[in-house]
């Protein structure tokens, strides 16, 4: 099997410090984070950033900030800035490509999320693709059930998506699909050839469908953003969560891609300089 792709998910949009403690929310922290699960096998890291107080922001000057402190401390390492998020507005939070990341999230579709809403409306999502394709930002569709694989296929065929796709079949959201087994292989038996893809399998089945998954020959997504516990009753920090993965895939032999590895399996385009 090809070498596996680990993403980690430092922050997310919703947890905080109160949650776990070792949540990575200043730029410092998140330099920290991404250098040591970096240096536990992941080549990429996914970023929500938060503002002075803790809460989300897509403020460009705090993105960027935050994106600066990561590549100076690990210049490796590739940057996926998320696009979703609960609070700001559709379009403040598609500015965030203008800074021009490896790779963002783009989620086809708008659902409830827990008791808020998740709004991805479609002509702004439509913007949005474009402008990500125009710039050179690879999309990492995040798709939460099987209508949402085929909204993103449309998008294929409308031209705002190039080959090859990457998705990330996000189970265990409240309004999106339950975190099984059956949902996972169904959805990916859905996929297109061609395509990669990861699970992000949200809280207590994080370990177990993570690991189907890459038994199964996708990537491998883990972090704070998607279980705040290594174990019940055992809070996580980031770098102890990707070195859990990193053991699976081990014993799976399944080698883990560097950021060089995983720009040639992504087929990551050359970013648009402004
Ligand atoms: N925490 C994810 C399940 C994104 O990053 O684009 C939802 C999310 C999407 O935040
Ligand atoms: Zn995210």
């Amino acid at each position: 099997m090809s070498s596996i792709i680990i993403t980690a998910a430092l922050t997310g949009p919703i947890a905080t410090k109160a949650d776990n403690p070792a949540l990575p929310v200043t730029p410092a922290e998140l330099a920290d984070a991404a250098e040591a699960c970096y240096k536990a096998g992941a080549a990429i890291v996914h970023l929500h950033i938060r503002d002075e107080k803790g809460a989300p922001t897509v403020e460009l000057k705090r993105v960027k900030q935050c994106l600066d402190a990561i590549h100076e401390r690990v210049p490796q390492v590739l940057t996926q800035l998320s696009t979703g998020g609960i609070e700001p507005t559709y379009e403040d939070r598609s500015k965030i490509v203008e800074l021009r990341p490896r790779m963002a999230s783009l989620n086809p579709c708008t659902m409830s999320f827990g008791l808020t809403e998740f709004r991805n409306p479609p002509k702004e999502m439509r913007k949005l693709a474009a402008r990500m394709r125009e710039l050179g930002v690879k999309p990492e569709l995040e798709i939460y059930d099987y209508g949402h694989l085929d909204v993103a296929l449309s998008l294929l065929k409308e031209g705002l998506l190039a080959e090859p796709l990457q998705f990330s079949i996000v189970l265990g959201v409240a309004g999106g699909a339950a975190a099984t087994p059956q949902n996972l292989v169904g959805i990916v038996s859905h996929l297109p050839k061609g395509t990669t893809w990861q699970v992000i399998a949200v809280g207590r089945a994080n370990l177990e469908l993570t690991t189907i998954g890459v038994a199964m020959g996708g990537n491998a997504r883990t972090g704070l953003e998607d279980t705040l516990y290594l174990r019940k009753g055992v809070l996580a920090d980031n770098a102890s969560l990707v070195a859990r993965l990193v053991q699976v895939c081990n014993g799976l032999e399944r080698p883990i891609a560097t950021p060089e590895e995983a720009v040639k399996l992504l087929q990551l385009p050359e970013i648009k300089q402004a």
